[in-house]
């Protein structure tokens, strides 16, 4: 755009100012990639323990057990295990699942696929990488405290929150940390915004922009206008837990203050729903993208999909209050939200059968990326149809709270987003390091990892719908739960499966990166795909592009039956072929 002057980088010299303190999009890219990554391990782990403690109850956990909790021969203690299945949680969603998706494939593909040669501002997003990091040190710090850290789920309600449920400062840190990462996140977001709406190559139209760009743009609007909101209660809950103030305090009302828990609740919903979306909606435009590449034709109704993804990004804002049925809201607002959540089936059927016509009688090939995308349009399909059940008020009262609803939004977004995320790396990784992850040793990672997940989030589903709630230390405590034994156990080692599918991912990524030497230099285009990042170079120069692209087609013009033979694509650079 003529008032966007684009300059070409000079390369940076030292270590420092090339991979540390970075200014290029794709360095910081890779930075949030490697930060998820390592995340998804330590999430990983405590996920291991969690099960684990669920299938033998007071059992050492086997090999660290012993060194991490010497005090009880090994076992995970409850209070232990209140703080694992939160940080679990937490470092999943915020650490793991958001810098893969966001963090990494934002960072990478905005520029690239709308042909900038960086973002609008790339001082304020380093910042926000490093705002991150101190984040995720601040977290990771209140592992070490005397009284533990944060332990009332990631969704930290008070009571459990506040001074009287976790009166160490784990809690505090936790909030501090979210906090931090929600001004890192809001930084990343009008970057990616603003970079969108000024940054596009002359020619490219909303439309013209990849599916992929809108999940991430439409992703960065949510945040902008959510993750403030949780800003705001987590500072109330800080000054509830610092300063005396009384804002979520139970019975406050009785005494002198105006406290009340449940507005917590309210706040946290009204970001914590729309973040649901926030993690989805790039997996989302990332698969769109992908089947089409891969079935080798144009994205059925793509102009569909990105408004079926934007009506959805704004009924996400007015549904927030499907979690709180069992709070006793009134039944006129209770309906309403019932209501307005079964809404968003219309847009999530209407993209989801695109998806269907996209595939139908294409000539698919099946790449890595390409199973992990079909693996996404398997586990969305289940995830979202569990959600109407629990959209249903009638029938969410009795599924509340057990782990029905983990097993739906694990098949929503553990199983969906981190499906996507791994399509996405496979997809791009010859474009982000110029070398080819193993395609056999991803397609046993897909495999094991499809078998895994399956496992352990139909038994959840299956073991909630009997009646097992979420969060308990040793269930079969309970008589009417004694029979579900063997399902935990399936469901344990349903885990394991899963944690040892991703040992062949952590090798041959570490591998690829650091120790392969590809025979030739990786082609431009390995995928033949028309977008504009594989008109330049694998891996991209400093700069992206030497000359500002002009884009004269959408992003799928593949199969044209106009097309000369032997070509079945069309670079966006490119003028339509007509008869
Ligand atoms: C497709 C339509 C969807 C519907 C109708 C739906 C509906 C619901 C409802 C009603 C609940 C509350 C259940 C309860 O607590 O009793 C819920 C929980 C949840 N859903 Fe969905 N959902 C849908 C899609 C998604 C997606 C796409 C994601 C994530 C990417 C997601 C993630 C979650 C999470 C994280 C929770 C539980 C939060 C918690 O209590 O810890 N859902 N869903
Ligand atoms: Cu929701």
């Amino acid at each position: 755009m003529a008032f966007f002057e684009q300059h070409i980088h000079s390369e940076p010299k030292t270590f420092i100012s090339k991979y540390i303190f970075s200014f290029d999009h794709k360095v910081i890219g890779k930075q949030f990639l490697w930060y998820g990554i390592i995340g998804l391990g330590l999430g990983g782990m405590m996920a291991l323990m969690i099960r684990w403690t669920l299938a033998f109850p007071g059992e050492a956990f086997p090999v660290l057990g012993h060194l991490l909790f010497p005090s009880t021969g090994g076992v995970v203690p409850p209070d232990t295990y209140a703080m694992l299945f939160t940080m679990h949680g937490t470092i999943m969603i915020f650490y793991a699942i958001t810098p893969i998706l966001i963090g990494a494939f934002g960072n990478y593909l905005i520029p690239l696929q709308i042909g900038a040669r960086d973002m609008v501002f790339p001082l304020l997003n380093m910042l926000s990488f490093w705002i991150a990091a101190a984040s995720a040190l601040i977290l990771v710090a209140s592992l070490c405290l005397p009284l533990g850290a944060a332990a009332g789920g990631w969704t930290s309600y008070p009571t459990l929150s506040t001074l009287i449920g976790s009166p160490g400062a784990g809690q505090t840190l936790w909030s501090l940390a979210l906090f931090l990462l929600g001004v890192s996140s809001t930084m990343g977001a009008v970057n990616y915004i603003t970079t969108v709406i000024v940054l596009r190559a002359p020619g490219m139209g909303y439309f013209d922009m990849p599916l992929s760009v809108w999940g991430l743009w439409l992703t960065a609007i949510l945040n902008a206008i959510f993750l403030p909101v949780l800003g705001a209660g987590l500072l109330l809950l800080i000054f509830d837990r610092v300063f005396g103030t009384t804002f979520f305090l139970a019975g406050a009302a009785a005494t002198t203050g105006t406290g009340d828990p449940i507005l917590y609740q309210h706040v946290f919903w009204i970001f914590g729903h729309p973040e649901v979306y926030i993690l989805i909606l790039p997996a989302w435009g990332i698969v769109s993208d992908l089947l089409s590449f891969f079935a080798r034709k144009p994205a059925f109704g793509a102009k569909a999909t990105a408004l079926s993804m934007t009506s959805i990004t704004i009924l996400s804002t007015l549904v927030y209050g499907h979690h709180m049925y069992t709070t006793q809201m009134s039944p006129l607002l209770t309906q309403t939200f019932m209501t307005l959540t079964m809404t968003i089936s219309i847009p999530s059927a209407i993209f989801f059968a695109n998806w269907l016509g996209t595939i139908w009688k294409g000539s698919i090939r099946f790449d890595t990326p390409m199973i992990f995308s079909l693996g996404v349009v398997f586990v969305f399909g289940l995830g979202g149809l569990t959600g109407l059940y629990l959209a249903t008020v009638t029938t969410d009262l009795y599924l509340h709270d057990t782990y029905f609803v983990v097993g739906h939004f694990h098949y929503t977004m553990a199983a969906s987003v981190l499906l996507g995320g791994y399509a996405a790396i496979y997809f791009w990784m010859p474009k982000m390091f110029g070398k080819f992850l193993n395609e056999f040793w991803g397609k046993v990672h897909f495999w094991i990892t499809m078998i895994g997940l399956n496992g352990v989030f139909m038994g959840m589903m299956i073991v909630g719908y009997a009646g097992m709630h979420r969060r308990l230390y040793n269930p079969f405590v309970y008589e009417f739960m004694e029979k579900m034994i063997p399902i935990n156990t399936f469901i344990t080692y349903s885990a394991l499966l899963m944690g040892l599918g991703q040992i062949p991912f952590v090798i041959n990524f570490v591998y690829t990166i650091f120790f392969k030497k590809e025979k030739e230099p990786v082609p431009n285009n390995p995928w033949n795909v028309g977008t504009l990042e594989w008109t330049i170079p694998s891996p991209s120069p400093v700069y992206n592009f030497k000359e500002i692209p002009v884009v004269k087609c959408g992003p799928h013009e593949l199969g044209n039956p106009n097309l000369p033979e032997g070509k079945d694509f069309q670079y966006q650079t490119e003028e339509i072929v007509e008869a």
